[in-house]
């Protein structure tokens, strides 16, 4: 099987903008008639449903922010009674009150219809053993990937994050087929193998769903040697859907985005006006096919492109470039705009494996930067005077990548913390 709905994935653009253009009549209607806070938005941009006759009257609406579904905490954006609410996540909220998503039983089934054409997309099928180690709870990961794999009609294993010998063993004993967790997990599992002596492909692993974070085509190469199977990217925010927002075809070439659901447009990010198709800017969603939280152009502040080239893969589906990173992760160092995905790629091609964290501070009010990478057991018995040579090189890599100086320091093995989730890259001592 090609497609999980083919009818829809192959869609005529045509018959695509009839479909948006209905669901976003609906959806407008829909908040402007049930919540406050975009009848308000509306008013205040002179805008009625009745203004919103096809998609490209999108541009009329007014955004929204975190800061709208913070203020609206916890359940003031609902659309819907709470009878009719049948799950509740919210996001981490690390650096500010979490925000919450209710999901009627229709916006549980969208959801886990995008991640379903996902997982038909990457080449899993029904006969298939789903391993999934997101975590499960109030983040969409695990309950997300979950409800993708039971809709294709696999074996689902609900293993969550932790415990990675336990993980291992219970892939090796159930044959899973289908790993699911975030890419820097995927590379932690590939080192817990290792360990424990397993080669990789004694184990029955075909493809591997990562995402939940930036990641960069050479760390893909890295997973792939490590566990060896054939990794694909996986998209979503909990605001939107979790999982399944977006999901790469075997071409491994941009996201094919469910527009049908979650219409994406991408904006300056400082004027907010629409820039073309092929040039970077900040993704926004509007919700056109969801009932209890349907957002309005919704800022995810993730940096991505979007293109509308022919895909071989026979979806007509329009594909996202695989986001760089967010508008609030990157780094401004002595002025040069960086994301850390970028230094990822600088370092993986020197061959070093991805655990790294970069350190930003600032000495004599100048921004300093530090990229600490841990030495693989090659480097482990070099000389002090090679290991300063491979720091150097590392070093002058970032700077004609990237145009900022960088110092290199090559840590010990086993020394940068791990992580189940997302990876934490960055310390900025320059924000406390
Ligand atoms: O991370 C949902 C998810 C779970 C996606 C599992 C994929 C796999 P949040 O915790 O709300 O939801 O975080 C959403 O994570 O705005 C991006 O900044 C980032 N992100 C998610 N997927 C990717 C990806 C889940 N494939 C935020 N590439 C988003 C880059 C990603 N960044």
């Amino acid at each position: 099987m090609n497609y999980y709905n083919e009818h829809i994935e192959t869609a005529s653009a045509d018959k695509m903008r009839a479909l948006q253009s209905e669901r976003l009549k609906t959806a407008v209607g829909r908040c402007y008639n049930n919540v406050p806070l975009y009848k308000k938005k509306l008013d205040e941009a002179g805008v009625k449903p009745a203004d919103i006759k096809t998609i490209d009257d999108i541009i009329k609406l007014p955004f929204t922010t975190k800061q709208d579904l913070r203020d609206s905490y916890p359940f003031d954006m609902f659309a819907v009674p709470m009878g009719d609410i049948v799950r509740i996540h919210a996001s981490s909220g690390t650096t500010g009150k979490q925000t919450v998503v209710g999901y009627t039983k229709n916006d549980i089934d969208v959801w886990s219809e995008g991640a379903a054409r996902s997982l038909i997309a990457y080449g899993a099928a029904k006969t298939d053993v789903f391993h999934v180690s997101y975590g499960y709870g109030l983040f969409t990961g695990g309950l997300g990937l979950h409800y993708g794999s039971e809709t294709i009609g696999a074996a689902t294993v609900p293993v969550s994050a932790g415990n990675t010998e336990r993980q291992v063993e219970i892939m090796r004993d159930f044959g899973s087929d289908v790993l699911c967790c975030t890419p820097s997990y995927a590379m932690f599992i590939g080192e817990t193998l290792k360990k424990m002596n397993i080669d990789p492909k004694s184990l029955k692993l075909r493809i591997g769903i990562f995402g939940a974070e930036p990641w960069t085509e050479n760390m893909r190469l890295e997973i792939e040697k490590a566990l060896a199977i054939d990794a694909y990217d996986i998209y979503g925010l909990s605001e939107v859907a979790g999982p399944g927002v977006s999901f790469e075809c075997k071409e491994k070439n941009g996201l094919h985005v469910n527009e049908d659901f979650f219409y994406p447009e991408i904006v300056d990010k400082d004027t907010l006006e629409p820039v073309p198709d092929g040039e970077y800017g900040e993704l926004v969603f509007t919700c056109i096919g969801k009932e209890a939280m349907p957002l309005l152009r919704y800022r995810t502040r993730d940096v991505s492109a979007l293109t509308r080239e022919k895909c071989p893969c026979g979806r007509t589906l329009v594909k996202m470039l695989r986001p760089k990173g967010r508008t609030d992760d990157m780094l401004i160092i002595r002025g040069v705009n960086v994301f850390p995905s970028q230094i990822e790629h600088v370092i993986l091609s020197f061959g070093m494996e991805p655990n790294y964290q970069i350190v930003v501070d600032r000495e004599n009010n100048l921004d300093t930067m530090t990229v600490k990478i841990e030495m693989s057991e090659k480097f482990f018995s070099d000389e002090i005077k090679q290991l300063e040579a491979a720091q150097k090189k590392i070093s002058e890599g970032l700077m004609s990548a990237l145009s900022v100086s960088a110092k290199v320091r090559l840590v010990e093995p086993d020394s940068i913390p791990r992580s189940m989730g997302k990876a934490v890259r960055v310390v900025d001592s320059r924000r406390i």
